[in-house]
């Protein structure tokens, strides 16, 4: 069967806590660069990015959070729409990683039957590494178990932000996700 590519308006969430990266990830799959100053993102901010993949083209808006993850109100508007979902977690900091069942609780509230992806961010820091594989594998195994329901798939990525390893992979990665999936559901 020949799958004709479709054009999709493919909007993306970046969850997960303050400091973890969401703005320097969304940053640098824009091909804006790095920026070593944390800007705090105010309320939400989202971007546009034209993409083509194998199974799926169109834009992407890739939306990113701010502030700490419990002390801002966090609207459902946030999510509203949400085809796929980013949670970022810092490989130098083990609290960012515990918080992520919280806020796939969150969005999984919300957003059913999409991709999570969890991503280790700051790869680069190899020697202030907290976060092990048997972590984050634990983690995907709990997110399975509690919310394995609503999400059609967990993957792991490792990113850094500040060369750029991973960045691309995981963002196209889950859009190509994200296009099958809306394949499966029109039943082409
Ligand atoms: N070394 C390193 N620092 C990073 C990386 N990603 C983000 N940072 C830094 O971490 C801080 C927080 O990043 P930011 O994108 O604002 O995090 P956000 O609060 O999740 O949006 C900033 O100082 C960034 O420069 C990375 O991959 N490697
Ligand atoms: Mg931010």
């Amino acid at each position: 069967m020949i799958r004709n590519k479709e054009q999709y308006q493919v909007k993306i969430v970046l969850i997960g806590s303050d400091g973890v990266g969401k703005t320097s990830l969304r940053r640098r799959y824009l091909g804006l660069g790095f920026k070593t100053s944390h800007i705090k993102t105010l309320g939400s901010d989202f971007s546009v990015k034209p993409f083509d993949l194998e199974n799926i083209y169109g834009k992407a808006v890739i939306w990113d959070l701010a502030g700490e993850a419990y002390n801002i109100p966090r609207t459902e508007a946030y999510l509203k729409g949400g085809l796929g979902v980013l949670a970022v977690y810092d490989l130098t900091k083990k609290r960012s990683l515990e918080n992520i069942p919280r806020w796939v609780e969150w969005c999984t509230n919300v957003l059913k039957g999409i991709p999570i992806y969890l991503i280790g961010n700051k790869l680069d820091l190899e020697s202030d590494r907290e976060v092990s594989q048997d972590d984050v594998e634990q983690t995907r195994e709990q997110i399975l178990k509690t919310y394995g329901d609503d999400i059609t798939d967990i993957k792991l990525y490792q990113t850094s932000a500040l060369t750029g390893e991973g960045v691309n992979s995981a963002f196209e990665d889950i859009l190509k996700q994200i296009g099958y999936d809306l394949q499966f559901k029109e039943g082409h």
